[in-house]
């Protein structure tokens, strides 16, 4: 474990290297407990006229076994190695190193660098792993041309697979073979992968538009095929995709995908060999629920569009991390957009962004999407790097137009492939294409904080002139008390009583383009002339910008554009609205005493909105879906009571539920579908919106049994999921519940990817009595610390996703947080430190939640020899 030494990164301190290594060479002689590994590199000083500088390898808890320089033994004086470190006083300026370390990837419990999965050698590099594996400039910037041999036992190891293309194999004494590949592309060293092991494949292969075959493969545990189906299909969609959707083209000979079972993250999109968490991979009808097959989908086209954004072009420096990821997520997201309903993707990553990148950007932990400093890079894949970088390349779409966006990229392929680049070079593109300038708008990279628009609203019905007084404001957010004024895209319509949108003559007091008004001043007063009749105002729509909104709006106007404006996202978000306004008043009644009343209209509004059979099924279930417990805590904003916002879900749910008791069972019914299945879209949405219903209706009196014979007569995961997470949140100590706890474990014990199923949706449970149930859970024989994915089941799930469990009112989930969050650290500081982020909203909760929660994250902050990892999340949450 790397313990924090306090060391501080900056963007302003950036400087190219001294040297660059055009060429690496690599072998490795695989063993689980000592792999010997080989780097011959090819280095040349950058500047050959300039003087001579030492040369300074990263290292990470290496030990050199090795070293020649152009193939002699050098001397003790030449260098001095330490497990982090190599330094080469005094070398020449063009020159081939060879270093030999060795390795123990069977001891590797931090997953970074060359380790073990279920027997499989693997590699993660990005960030800082490859100087676990040898010394290295192991930046971004410094990209060289890799060959790669591997040498095995041939039994124990059949499958030898790195980067690049396939050049050489053969058989060795001793029952052992080598593999070679070299990868043509340079590329920076966080790219490098290897996998060795015995697995099955799915192969198959796409013919590019320039008429190129590439072979594909899937690599997963024998037996499991089958499962990668579907993976597949979504990998030659993704490829057809870019090349139609941006002009861009696979490169190599090969392609390969690789599912282990222990990985930090979702995937890497390593040159030609991504390596996946086999959650991402493998799916049927029995064990993948529909959002784990959208989930696939979308991670199969992300890695995949890296090779062009992140690999192809890189980054320059880890601070333009969002160069690769943002637009990368952006990508992935039109993807899915164009495979399914753009509507409704749009609305689930919207809930999304708000979910997890709306507290990140409110609480402790905001920074710039592309951030100025940093401890440990790791902690900065982070929600607002991915998902508010995506909204900021959407709103250049917006502003530039889709012509001027897709020109602007075609340049930024053009002008920087095979270069490592800035968010400065990529925005020049834009600006060069467009004739624009973006200065104004690059402040959505450098600047943290959700802006805020305040929004009032007059008709005059005599002048007829309808009137926005708009307002921007951006909170301070750590280390940026002061904010400058952005640019802000708000796409709006005006809405008439028939549901239309009214043209209007004129737009007077901001520039109003393409139904776009663009915000750069602090107060801007919108006066629309030519306005009739007195508009409901639809504003943001299509979450054009990632902004919050107080509209001075009537309640009715809410109610009107819930059903009637054109603008799908902007229907969906005002039953939003309607609903958390309703939830925040309820918890306020609540915490007086009171009961909740709810108004009538809103589930006269449910009611309409379920039987439209005019709106696809999946948009149905998202608009009747009420808002998290989560979701409401953040629009209350501080002093926060989870129980009473879980006690006022709960009478809405009941609420809309008795009163649509007939319709939704009706509607129910008639959803059952009958024939094979299919996770397409449309099928997806029957069975999101039918389940949604079983949510309301299992609320009721007899709800128990419907979720009971919902969950036996289930004929594939989401159902069966949906059922038993109705059973086990709101009938948690009925016996239909139980059973079904352990019908499920008993058909899917053996399936790692089911159980983690199983783990969340009991973490989830809502109530004070999940502390204890989560304890169980963690000596339950199917728990292990050491699978990444099982400890996010369990503990990601009770610590981010549980309100009332977790925040317990006498603290007792805190402090099984500081007890769990501590015994992870030392196997694996990077998933700890993840967990860690489950208390960054402390400062809203009630002042006596807060306190306990505070102590929770100082005793953390105490202990001795913290990680990197950890000690950056802890600190920043207490500063
Ligand atoms: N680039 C990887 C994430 C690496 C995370 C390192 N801590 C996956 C992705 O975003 O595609
Ligand atoms: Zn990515």
């Amino acid at each position: 474990m790397r313990t924090d030494t306090g060391q501080v990164f900056r963007l302003e301190d950036y400087r190219p290297s001294d040297y660059l290594i055009p060429q690496t060479d690599l072998s490795f002689i695989l063993s689980p407990d000592s792999t010997l590994v080989t780097a011959t590199l090819t280095i040349r000083r950058r500047d050959p006229g300039a003087r001579n500088a030492p040369l300074v390898l990263d290292g990470d808890g290496l030990q050199l076994r090795g070293i020649r320089l152009d193939g002699k033994p050098l001397s003790q004086d030449d260098y001095s190695a330490t497990p982090d470190k190599l330094v080469l006083h005094n070398p020449p300026a063009d020159f081939t190193l060879t270093l030999e370390t060795d390795i123990a990837p069977s001891k590797n419990t931090a997953l970074m660098g060359l380790y073990r999965s279920n027997g499989v050698y693997c590699t993660q590099c990005e960030a800082e792993g490859f100087r676990r594996i040898t010394y290295f400039l192991d930046r971004p910037d410094v990209l060289s041309v890799y060959t790669v041999r591997i040498q095995a036992d041939r039994a124990e190891v059949p499958l030898l697979l790195s980067n690049g293309n396939p050049v050489e194999k053969g058989d060795l004494a001793d029952g052992r073979h080598f593999a070679v590949w070299h990868d043509p592309f340079p590329k920076p060293s966080y790219l490098f992968a290897l996998v060795a092991g015995d697995l099955g494949v799915v192969s198959d292969s796409f013919t590019t538009a320039s008429g190129r075959a590439v072979d594909l493969g899937i690599y997963v545990e024998h037996g499991k095929e089958p499962l990668a189906a579907y993976a597949m299909d979504a990998l030659k969609r993704s490829m057809k995709w870019d090349e139609e959707a941006f002009g861009r083209e696979y490169d190599l000979d090969v392609f390969n995908i690789v599912a282990v079972s222990d990985f930090n993250m979702g995937a890497m999109e390593n040159k030609g060999l991504n390596i996946f968490n086999d959650k991402y991979v493998l799916a049927d009808e029995d064990t993948a629920s529909d959002t784990d097959f959208a989930n696939i989908e979308a991670i199969i086209a992300h890695e995949y569009f890296h090779n062009w954004t992140g690999n192809r072009i890189t980054c320059r420096d880890w601070f333009q991390l969002c160069l690769k990821e943002g637009l990368t997520v952006f990508r992935d997201h039109e993807f899915s957009a164009d495979q399914r309903s753009r509507a409704v993707k749009r609305i689930a990553e919207v809930r999304t962004l708000r979910a997890h990148q709306f507290p990140e950007d409110q609480g402790p932990l905001a920074h710039p999407v592309r951030p100025r400093r940093y401890r440990e890079i790791n902690n900065f894949y982070t929600a607002t790097v991915y998902e508010k970088g995506s909204e900021v390349v959407r709103m250049l779409r917006t502003i530039l137009g889709a012509d001027d966006f897709r020109k602007g990229m075609d340049l930024y392929f053009e002008r920087h492939d095979g270069e490592a680049a800035t968010i400065e070079d990529f925005l020049k593109a834009f600006e060069d294409t467009s004739g624009r300038d973006l200065s104004q708008f690059a402040l959505w990279y450098h600047q943290a904080g959700t802006p805020n628009l305040t929004v009032t609203a007059e008709h005059d019905a005599e002048a007829e002139t309808f009137t926005l007084q708009i307002e921007q404001s951006v909170p301070p957010t750590p280390s940026e008390s002061r904010k400058r004024l952005m640019h802000i895209p708000v796409q709006f319509g005006l809405v008439g009583s028939d549901g239309r949108d009214l043209a209007y003559a004129e737009a007077e007091g901001a520039s109003v383009e393409g139904g776009v008004i663009h915000l750069r001043k602090r107060r801007h007063s919108v006066r629309f002339s030519g306005v009739r009749e007195r508009p409901a105002v639809s504003l943001n729509r299509g979450f054009s910008a990632p902004v919050t909104l107080s509209v001075e709006q009537r309640a009715e106007d809410q109610f009107f554009l819930a059903r009637h404006d054109s603008d799908a996202f902007s229907r969906w978000q005002a039953f939003n609205t309607v609903m958390t306004e309703a939830l925040m008043a309820a918890s306020r009644r609540i915490l007086d005493d009171r009961e909740p009343d709810f108004s009538p209209a809103i589930a006269e509004l449910a009611g309409a909105v379920a039987e439209d059979k005019g709106l696809e099924e999946a948009f149905r279930a998202l608009a009747l879906t009420p808002p998290g417990e989560a979701d409401i805590a953040r629009e209350i904003g501080g002093n926060i009571d989870p129980d009473a916002i879980f006690a006022a879900r709960e009478a809405l749910i009941r609420f809309i539920a008795e009163a649509n008791r007939d319709l939704f069972a009706g509607i129910y019914a008639n959803l059952k579908d009958g024939g094979p299945f299919s996770p397409d879209a449309a099928s997806a949405g029957r069975r999101a919106l039918r389940n949604l219903l079983l949510d309301y209706l299992s609320a009721l009196p007899g709800g128990v049994d419907l979720a009971s014979r919902h969950f036996a007569s289930a004929t594939n995961m989401t159902d069966r999921a949906a059922a038993l997470t109705g059973l086990t949140h709101r009938h948690q100590a009925a016996a239909q519940a139980i059973e079904a706890l352990s019908a499920f474990e008993k058909t899917y014990g053996k399936d790692a990817l089911v159980m983690d199923k199983w783990f969340a949706i009991q973490a989830a449970a809502p109530g004070a009595g999940t502390v204890d149930a989560v304890k169980r859970l963690a000596a339950h024989p199917s728990f292990s610390l050491a699978n990444p994915n099982r400890l996010r089941s369990l503990f990601g799930t009770f610590f981010s996703g549980n309100q009332t469990g977790f925040h317990r009112a006498d603290g007792a989930g805190y402090v099984l947080f500081a007890d769990t969050i501590l015994g992870i650290e030392k196997r694996n500081p990077q998933v700890a430190a993840r967990l860690a982020t489950g208390l960054r909203s402390w400062r809203s909760l009630e002042p006596k939640r807060q306190e306990l929660a505070r102590k929770a994250l100082v005793s953390i902050a105490s202990t001795k020899g913290l990680s990197a990892d950890l000690s950056d999340i802890i600190e920043r949450t207490l500063a």
